[in-house]
């Protein structure tokens, strides 16, 4: 089945998608959208995606229907495509990943989206220092969350969760990335760093690492 990822190189949302697209084996067609050159504003995108943000998703099966929504693409994926699975089966571990999951989702990504920054930037005469230290807050406070978490966990193995790569680090990966181009030092986080390792071992970690991409500068 046919399918085309409307997405940018160094977005971490578009990056999630890339990663669970690769473990679960599809192909894709790669559609660059060139937040720099605000490609997302033009009416052009518009008609793709009303919210003017990557990723979006289309596939033959779907028709004219787009999905927009990384959260929303990587379940889609998941039911769609159950092996292999991101999710455990049980559900209070399922419970667990999906938390590890938000942290980076809904609580670090939000608050350092690009519109955001551009916003502290014209509205509030924010300059890199500012916006570093900006992100470096929220980074390290959700950083800090999954690091506890991970010591916690006292089966785990290699990964955010157990011995293979689950929705976890599908969305942690791309949060370090962002987080040293904010110059932020990982390395106050070992377990975080060692997980980013075991998975940049896979190849569909590093083939949809935003420097593979073929939009990447
Ligand atoms: N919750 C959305 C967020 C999408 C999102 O914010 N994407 C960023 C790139 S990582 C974007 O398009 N930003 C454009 C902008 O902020 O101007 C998702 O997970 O898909």
């Amino acid at each position: 089945m046919a399918m085309k990822l409307h997405n940018f190189w160094r977005s971490g949302t578009s990056h999630r998608t890339r990663i669970a697209l690769n473990l679960k084996g599809l192909s894709y067609e790669y559609i660059a959208v060139h937040l720099g050159k605000e490609a997302h504003l033009t009416e052009a995108f518009k008609a793709v995606n009303p919210q003017q943000l990557v990723p979006a998703l289309q596939a033959d099966e779907l028709g004219a229907h787009v999905l927009i929504q990384s959260p929303a693409i990587i379940e889609w994926l998941e039911e769609k495509y159950p092996t292999p699975a991101l999710l455990p089966s049980d559900p209070q571990h399922r419970a667990q990943v999906r938390a590890l999951a938000a942290i980076v989702g809904c609580d670090i990504h939000p608050v350092n989206n690009r519109r955001i920054l551009e916003y502290l930037r014209k509205n509030f005469g924010a300059d890199e220092a500012a916006i570093n230290a900006w992100c470096g807050t929220w980074i390290t406070a959700g950083f800090d969350a999954y690091e506890a978490l991970l010591a916690s966990d006292t089966k785990r193995g290699g990964f955010s969760f157990g011995d293979a790569p689950s929705l976890a680090d599908v969305y942690l990966v791309p949060q370090i990335e962002s987080a040293r181009r904010f110059m932020v030092d990982i390395s106050r986080w070992p377990r975080i760093f060692a997980v980013e390792k075991a998975c940049n071992e896979l190849d569909a970690f590093r083939r949809a690492s935003p420097s593979a991409q073929p939009d990447a500068v």
